[in-house]
């Protein structure tokens, strides 16, 4: 009953409704209106009260609620199943034990804190709580198990699309999986599947970007190559606001750019966006390290890297790290 409050006052932004409406059409009594009311308070919702309008909300506090989510998110697949967490180990180990148990297509875990975050490579994440979006998304795409890496490269894109929308970002990103702003990591992505050499059973996506992080928030090992929205606009953001686009993007990346021309515009806004195209790079993997540049990638996601000997190497995305001739990016 209390998000059938939400939802109401969510359907009339800065106006008043009555609370004579309000229980009418909800079939609750005035008095029990009221304490909805004061529960959602309670919560951070500022809602200014009249004896003879009514209830207005007047602002949206930036916490994980689902109705915020919900709240007229146009998606088709992406987001009819939603967990929320306070805090949890990791988004993606929990929504690939959900995958496991047949949750379905477009179930997405979201916690406010993550307590063992992970990178690639068993690297860690940090994510503190309140301040960032730490979420995953389960896909069952119909893919060939190579082409994997496409879900990364749409992912991608759709984190920048929706930045671009929520928070005039323009950002750069750098292959395989961040997200990069001033030439600092902003957000990362995190793709594991369970497949068999014909078939995915699931693929999870894990986004983790940060949001209303200052600078005290990042251990200092990784402060000179970390940044957060916060950090680049100089203002706080909602996060819902950037999941839901984060969704709406994604859905339509899924559904309409994941293979044949769809997949080669896709393409094309990745390698626009690219910060290492035609660049030199280091790459770093577990057959050693070398340098050279970053001529372009391929439809299976990997990076065609020209080494300084002429030749044309094919750089798979799963267990190499890039870096600048000199530094991160
Ligand atoms: P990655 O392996 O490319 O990056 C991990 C590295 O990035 C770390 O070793 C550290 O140097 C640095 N790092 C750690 N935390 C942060 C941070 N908050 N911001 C910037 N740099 C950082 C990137 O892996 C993929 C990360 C995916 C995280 C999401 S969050 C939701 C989901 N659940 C989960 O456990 N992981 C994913």
């Amino acid at each position: 009953m209390r998000d059938a409050v939400l939802n109401m006052l969510l359907d009339n932004v800065g106006n008043f409704v009555s609370g004579e409406d309000i229980s009418r059409k909800l079939g609750i009594t005035r008095a029990a209106v009221w304490k909805y009311i004061r529960l959602l308070q309670g919560q951070g919702y500022v809602i200014e009260s009249s004896t003879k309008k009514g209830y207005c909300l007047r602002q949206i506090p930036d916490i994980l609620d689902k109705v915020l989510i919900v709240h007229g998110l146009n998606t088709s697949i992406l987001g009819k199943n939603i967990e929320i967490h306070s805090s949890i180990d990791s988004t993606n180990a929990r929504a690939k034990e959900l995958a496991l148990n047949g949750a379905c297509e477009g179930t997405v875990v979201i916690a406010d804190e993550q307590v063992q975050g992970r990178g690639r490579l068993g690297r860690s994440w940090v994510s503190p709580p309140g301040k960032g979006i730490w979420m995953s998304v389960i896909l069952r795409p119909r893919l060939s198990p190579q082409d994997v890496p496409r879900i990364t490269i749409m992912t991608a894109v759709a984190v920048a699309e929706a930045l671009k929308r929520c928070a005039q970002v323009e950002v750069g990103i750098k292959w395989p999986n961040d997200i990069v702003c001033s030439g600092k990591k902003l957000c990362g992505i995190l793709t594991e599947v369970h497949a068999e050499p014909e078939v995915i059973h699931y693929a999870v996506v894990g986004i983790g970007l940060n949001v209303n992080l200052s600078i005290e928030d990042f251990p200092e090992d990784i402060r000179s190559m970390a940044t957060s929205l916060r950090i680049e606009r100089g203002k706080e953001f909602h996060r819902v606001d950037i999941i839901k686009a984060i969704l709406q993007e994604m859905e339509k990346g899924y559904l309409q750019k994941l293979d044949g021309d769809g997949f080669a515009e896709l393409l094309k806004e990745y390698e626009r966006r690219s910060v290492i195209l035609k660049r030199r790079v280091r790459v770093i993997g577990v057959g050693g390290e070398f340098l050279g540049c970053a001529e372009g990638f391929g439809e299976d996601g990997s990076l065609m890297l020209r080494l300084d000997d002429g030749s044309l190497q094919r750089i798979l995305a799963g267990d190499v790290s890039i870096r600048g001739e000199n530094g991160y990016v």
